[in-house]
C-alpha cells in the first residue's frame, strides 16, 4: 500500500503560512474546520517548533492539534515547544521556593514574548496549549522513516527511557518534568534531541545575530561525509574566516558518523534555519526541512511517498513568508511575570 507523509518544518507561530502550505499540499477544511488530506493514506508530520517569533501561536496549535486529533497528522516536540513547557512549569528548588524550570530572565522572556502576549490575553486557552506542547513526543518512527526536531541521538533516547522519564509514545511523563533541570542527565538528553549538539570553536569566537559573543555553535551533522574535511564545513551560523583552516576534532567526526548512521533509515528534521525556497538533499538519509519562515524565508514541506518498506519519491513544496511580516522589535518591552 502506498502512503504519503507531508513533513512540515518549523512554523514558529506563522498560521497564515501554514494554511497556505496546507492548501498547496491539497488539504481542504472539512465541516469542522479541520485541514483534511486530499487522499487516503496521506498524513502530515510536523517536526516541531510551533511557537515563538510569529504572532499566531494559538492558531497554529489549534490547526495542528485538530489535525492530530482527527488522525490526519503527527508531531514531534521542538526546542521552542520544550522551552515553553519548561518556562511555565515550576519545580521545588528547595522546600521553600518553587521555581520555573526555565528561568524568567529578560532573554528567555523576550524569546517567548509573542506566546506570553497571547497567554495574557487568553489564559485558559494558553494553559491548555502549554499542556498540549508538553505532551508531544520527542521523536517518531513510522514505516521506517524517522522524525525528530534536531538530532536522532540514540544515546539520549535510551537514557531518557532508562531514567523512566518517557511514556510509550516518547513523550515526557507529565509528573517527570521536575527532573528536567539544567545540568541533570534528563535535561541534557532532551536538549541533544531537540536542540542538537554545539561544537567548540577551539578558542575562536564570533558575534551572533543577537549581538552575543559565542565560542560554540550548532553542529551541522548531516553533510556528505565524503566531502567533509574542515571545521568550517560542519559549523552553522559562523561568519566566514572565523574557523579558517581548522581541522574537525576526531570526536566530532565520530559523532557525525554515528548521527548519520541511523540503521540505514532516513531522518527528517527541522531546527537549523536553512536558506532558500526549498530544502536540499546533502546526504541520502538526513533531510532538513526548516527554511526559516520566521526569518523572512519559507515554510517548507517534504512529501514522502513510501510503499511501507521503501521510500520511492520525495517532493519539496514551500510558501514564502508574508512580505510585510516583521519580526518582533528587539526593543519590545516585556513584563516578566513574578
Ligand atoms: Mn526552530
Amino acid at each position: 500500500m502506498i502512503k504519503k507523509y507531508d513533513v512540515i518544518g518549523d512554523i514558529h507561530a506563522n498560521a497564515h503560512e501554514l494554511k497556505m502550505l496546507l492548501k498547496k499540499l491539497g488539504y481542504t477544511k472539512n465541516e469542522l474546520g479541520i485541514f483534511t488530506p486530499c487522499e487516503l493514506n496521506r498524513k502530515a508530520v510536523f517536526t516541531g517548533d510551533f511557537v515563538d517569533r510569529g504572532h499566531e501561536n494559538f492558531e497554529v496549535i489549534d490547526i495542528v492539534k485538530g489535525m492530530i486529533n482527527a488522525g490526519y497528522a503527527h508531531a514531534v516536540m521542538g526546542n521552542h515547544d520544550l522551552n515553553a513547557g519548561l518556562y511555565h512549569t515550576r519545580y521545588n528548588h528547595d522546600d521553600h521556593y518553587p521555581q520555573y524550570l526555565r528561568p524568567h530572565t529578560q532573554k528567555n522572556a523576550k524569546q517567548h514574548a509573542t506566546f506570553i502576549d497571547e497567554l495574557n490575553r487568553n489564559n485558559d486557552v494558553g494553559l491548555s496549549n502549554i499542556e498540549w506542547l508538553k505532551s508531544l513526543p520527542l521523536w517518531l518512527e513510522m514505516d521506517g522513516i524517522r522524525f525528530v526536531h534536531a538530532q536522532w541521538h540514540e544515546p539520549s533516547m535510551s537514557a531518557l527511557h532508562l531514567l523512566g522519564l518517557l511514556n510509550h509514545d516518547n513523550s515526557i511523563k507529565a509528573d517527570k518534568w521536575g527532573e528536567l533541570i539544567e545540568g541533570k542527565p534528563g535535561y541534557d538528553a532532551v536538549s541533544l534531541i531537540t536542540k542538537g549538539t554545539e561544537v567548540d570553536l577551539n578558542g575562536a569566537t564570533f558575534l551572533d545575530a543577537d549581538g552575543n559573543r559565542r565560542g560554540k555553535t550548532r553542529l551541522k551533522w548531516w553533510g556528505d561525509m565524503s566531502r567533509i574535511s574542515t571545521l568550517e564545513q560542519v559549523v552553522l551560523d559562523v561568519p566566514r574566516g572565523v574557523v579558517d583552516g581548522q581541522a574537525i576534532p576526531p570526536g566530532t567526526i565520530d559523532l557525525i558518523r554515528s548521527l548519520q548512521n541511523s540503521d540505514g533509515k532516513i531522518i527528517f528534521f527541522g531546527h537549523y534555519w536553512m536558506k532558500g525556497p526549498l530544502p536540499t538533499i546533502e546526504t541520502r538519509n538526513a533531510i532538513c526541512i526548516d527554511q526559516s519562515v520566521a526569518h523572512d524565508g519559507y515554510l517548507a514541506a517534504a512529501t514522502v511517498s513510501t510503499n511501507g518498506d521503501k521510500i520511492f519519491n520525495v517532493d519539496f513544496t514551500s510558501v514564502k513568508s508574508r512580505p510585510n511580516f516583521k519580526p518582533m522589535s528587539k526593543n519590545t518591552h516585556i513584563l516578566v511575570p513574578a
